[in-house]
């Protein structure tokens, strides 16, 4: 892959409620650690930082929408994929959600593809960040996460490599099940809302798309 100029998302299996505007703001103690990778409040850690919103490392943000496929039922007030481009606000875009019965009967997830004005391909360190609007609950994250592709033609994409080991919300999180978001890499969505998660193309570099050319 020599450029990336599309990033496509996917809403995944672990989408637990639509995307919406919903927030809510409380002090939460910081979680206990216990996977490898950043908890959703933790702008520090050496593998996969959440990036604030304002860091001075953003350098353009998404510019044009290619295409938008929300799932079934996702209201008009959250259809607006535009609410997706420019710097990071609190307006929102849904993907949707799928039930368990829509997942089994092959319904595919919402996506959305979105485009930069200026190419940009691996460069050291990370490359580019998705931010979603989740929120701390009961020491985990309340999360809604996404599968990121990336394309240079606009018709292949490459998904980066990612994983959830989760297999259950954090113990006694309770009504809005907070996940441990230090079980997860590489899904945009597991960083609280403000906190961009990063992604960096080198983790394409054996993908077959990219390989190929
Ligand atoms: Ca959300
Ligand atoms: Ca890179």
């Amino acid at each position: 892959m020599k450029q990336a100029t599309d990033s496509r998302l996917f809403s995944s299996k672990q989408s637990l409620r639509q995307l919406g505007g919903l927030f809510l703001c409380a002090w939460l103690p910081l979680p206990l650690a216990a996977g490898s990778f950043s908890a959703h409040i933790d702008a520090a850690h050496p593998v996969d930082p959440g990036i604030p919103w304002d860091s001075l490392l953003f350098v353009q943000w998404a510019a044009t929408v290619v295409d938008y496929r929300p799932a079934p039922g996702v209201g008009a007030a959250f259809a607006d994929p535009n609410n997706a481009l420019g710097p990071y606000t609190t307006s929102v875009v849904s993907l949707g959600d799928l039930s368990s019965q829509q997942i089994a009967g092959g319904v595919p997830p919402g996506s959305i593809t979105l485009g930069f004005a200026q190419p940009f391909g691996n460069r050291p360190g990370f490359d580019f960040a998705v931010f979603e609007n989740g929120f701390a609950f009961g020491g985990g994250l309340f999360a809604e996460l996404a599968f990121v592709e990336v394309s240079s033609n606009g018709t292949d994409f490459a998904r980066f490599p990612n994983i959830s080991t989760n297999t259950a919300p954090v113990a006694g999180s309770g009504a809005f099940s907070g996940w441990d978001m230090t079980n997860v890499h590489n899904l945009a969505g597991k960083h609280q809302g403000g906190l961009g998660t990063p992604f960096d193309l080198s983790d394409l570099v054996l993908d077959p798309l990219v390989v190929s050319g």
